[in-house]
């Protein structure tokens, strides 16, 4: 039972729960709450040795083409659960469940991102015995993400080559928030006009201390980095116990 609502709605990781706190909410109330429930996430996930990335893009960056490659190649080394989140449909999931059964779709109807009671429920319907890493895919929009904290340890921003090298400064937000940025689909980069270098100097004039990473799911260039990053992750965050 949600501690917050008292629902018992089970089909909610399905997409029929209807999320009616922010009602009941004054409007500036939302975003307080929000942040209370996020760090009980917090707590949660520092209980259980569990490290939470959410990821922030566009819709069709290709979120869910790097989880499915990292479950892929980093499957049999570290246990996975997912949370993905879209406004309609299951595709997410499903896609993900050809390499994990331990994945949460969330719906959210008119919803433009998730937030953090709703990551609390998905937390009900996963496998959290020692769990390696919760990746989170937030709903596709480079805006209201960024500004509803999950409980995550770090947010992940990710730019596909084929938006345009001038997204950080135009849509700075997430890249203040974010501790990586991922350049994706670099094997489109002969095709499009996009400067990798002017590209990665608005991210570091936005955020100069953000790691940056450019790769390809296609061809898997700079795929490694990606991998050695998450590895790092890991490693870094057992040390500290
Ligand atoms: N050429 C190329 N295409 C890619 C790459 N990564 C993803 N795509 C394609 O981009 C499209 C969108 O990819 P998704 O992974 O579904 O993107 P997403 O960010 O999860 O999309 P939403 O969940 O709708 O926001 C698909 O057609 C992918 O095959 C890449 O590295 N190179
Ligand atoms: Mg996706």
């Amino acid at each position: 039972m949600c501690k917050t609502c008292g629902c018992e709605d089970k089909n909610f990781a399905v997409g029929n729960h209807e999320h009616h706190h922010e009602e009941i909410l004054s409007e500036e109330k939302v975003l307080d709450f929000n942040d209370k429930l996020a760090e009980e996430n917090a707590k949660f996930f520092r209980q259980k040795n569990i490290l939470c990335f959410n990821f922030l893009s566009s819709p069709g960056s290709g979120k869910t083409t790097l989880l499915e490659a990292t479950l892929r190649e980093l499957g049999n080394y570290f246990k996975f659960g997912l949370v993905e989140g879209d406004q309609q449909t299951d595709f997410d999931a499903q896609r993900l469940k050809k390499f994990t059964g331990n994945v949460v779709q969330i719906n959210t109807n008119k919803g433009c991102h998730l937030d953090a009671h709703q990551v609390q429920h998905a937390l009900d319907n996963l496998d959290l015995e020692n769990l390696d890493f919760l990746l989170v895919e937030n709903v596709g929009n480079l805006v209201c993400p960024s500004m509803f904290e999950l409980g995550e340890q770090k947010k992940i921003v990710i730019l596909s080559v084929t938006e345009g090298d001038d997204k950080p400064l135009k849509y700075p937000n997430a890249f203040f928030e974010s501790e990586l940025a991922i350049i994706s689909k670099t094997d489109l980069l002969p095709y499009v006009d996009f400067n990798v270098y002017k590209c990665i100097e608005f991210i570091k004039r936005i955020n100069p201390k953000m790691e940056i990473i450019l790769l390809s799911t296609k061809s898997m260039e700079g795929f490694d980095d990606w991998k050695d990053w998450l590895i790092e992750q890991k490693q870094n965050f057992t040390n500290k116990f």
